[in-house]
């Protein structure tokens, strides 16, 4: 008998990771036979907020389905599973940046905390065999020195990580009292093609070909451990393949960097001069460093980052380069959530 593939379903599809995880996951088994014959394309799910651009998934057009819908919306997800029954649940959406959060939490709680919510519920009621839930470093909170493991409290600061951190407890609380088969994966920076200009590096590109100077904020000495996103969600897959249920993963490249030195290696990639980065108003409650020690995905799952931070800002730029119209298509948004010139 022929095997059955699994129905996948991914949320925040449209997004700059989900996409990479849709993109890879139709690469790798669009050349598989059984995909072929049984027809299981990856079910999203996506609301199309400022963050999420089917752009993204130009390249594999018709190899997916596509809901546009909230997470929030109970009716709307239940009928999604009542039509599809996916045996495994992606969890990527969320509102995803830092400063926003810092401008208003409201929909941090609602699509974070509220929207898990209801996807553990409906998951549940649907008795999915995987519920993979993308969580972040940025629970842990910071550490000025060492790593963190799995083990370490969750200590979160931003109102962006609070509300993740919250929704990981969902999730564990789903685990422990309905043994309900969920794995939580913590994963560090992400950066690479098709991220949204309001993060440090595409913004940092996208102020650079404006003829503008990088805002580096405070006095630039805030560490970030920066994965290339090709290596994150080929270890999200691993994961998704043989993580085991009930565990925790950090997902983190070790290439850790302050912010003034990844900013002078992006200027040096892009060929232009050194003093085009200006220090600006730090962020509120900035957390001065993250770091992820990752041995339990490479030990268990044979995970290891390809791509260290030179190479991967390389492949960065010179995307950017060659997408410079979807970039800045995103100006006008970035210019307005900033509002001040030079950010
Ligand atoms: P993103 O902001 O690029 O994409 C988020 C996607 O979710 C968008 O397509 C958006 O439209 C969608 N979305 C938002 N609210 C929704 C809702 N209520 N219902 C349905 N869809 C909704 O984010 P990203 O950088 O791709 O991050 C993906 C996940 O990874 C998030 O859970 C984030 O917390 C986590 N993460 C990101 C990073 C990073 O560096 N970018 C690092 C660690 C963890
Ligand atoms: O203009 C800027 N100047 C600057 O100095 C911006 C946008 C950022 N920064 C600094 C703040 C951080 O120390 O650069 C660092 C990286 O900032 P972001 O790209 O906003 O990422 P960060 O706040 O570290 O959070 C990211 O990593 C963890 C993602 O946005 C989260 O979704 C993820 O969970």
């Amino acid at each position: 008998m022929r095997k059955r593939i699994s129905k996948i379903l991914i949320t925040g599809g449209a997004g700059f990771i989900g996409s990479a995880f849709v993109r890879l996951l139709v690469n790798k088994w669009e050349r598989s036979y059984f995909f072929a014959k049984n027809r299981n394309a990856p079910i999203l799910i996506d609301k199309l907020t400022y963050a999420g651009d089917l752009k993204r998934l130009e390249e594999v057009k018709g190899k997916f389905k596509f809901y546009k819908t909230d997470i929030c919306n109970k009716t709307s997800i239940q009928e999604i599973f009542e039509k599809e029954r996916p045996d495994i649940v992606m969890h990527f959406a969320a509102e995803s940046h830092v400063d926003r959060s810092i401008n208003d939490a409201t929909p941090f709680i609602d699509t974070n905390v509220k929207g898990t919510q209801i996807l553990l519920d409906v998951s549940r009621k649907y008795q999915v065999n995987k519920f993979i839930h993308i969580s972040t470093d940025e629970v842990y909170g910071e550490i000025p020195n060492g790593k963190f493991s799995e083990d370490s409290l969750i200590k979160p600061n931003s109102p962006y990580a609070a509300s993740k951190a919250g929704a990981d407890l969902l999730v564990q609380s789903y685990i422990k009292t309905y043994k309900f088969p969920a794995i939580i994966i913590r994963p560090s920076n992400n950066y690479g093609p098709w991220q949204y200009p309001e993060k440090l590096v595409p913004l940092a590109i996208l102020r650079i070909l404006g003829g503008e100077k990088i805002p580096v904020y405070g006095k630039g000495v805030n560490v970030r451990e920066w994965l290339y996103v090709d290596d994150c969600v080929r270890g999200v897959l691993a994961i998704m393949q043989k993580g085991k249920i009930g565990e925790i993963y950090n997902l983190g490249s070790t290439c850790e960097s302050k912010n003034i030195d990844t900013v002078k290696l992006l200027l040096k990639t892009l060929g232009v001069g050194q003093d085009r980065f200006e220090f600006v108003k730090d962020r509120l409650g900035h957390d001065i460093r993250y770091s992820l020690n990752s041995r339990k995905i490479t030990n268990e799952l044979g995970w290891k980052p390809m791509i260290g931070l030179m190479p991967g800002l390389k492949l960065t730029v010179d995307w950017s380069l060659k997408h410079q119209i979807w970039l800045k298509s995103k100006l006008k948004d970035i210019n307005q959530f900033y509002k001040y010139g030079t950010k």
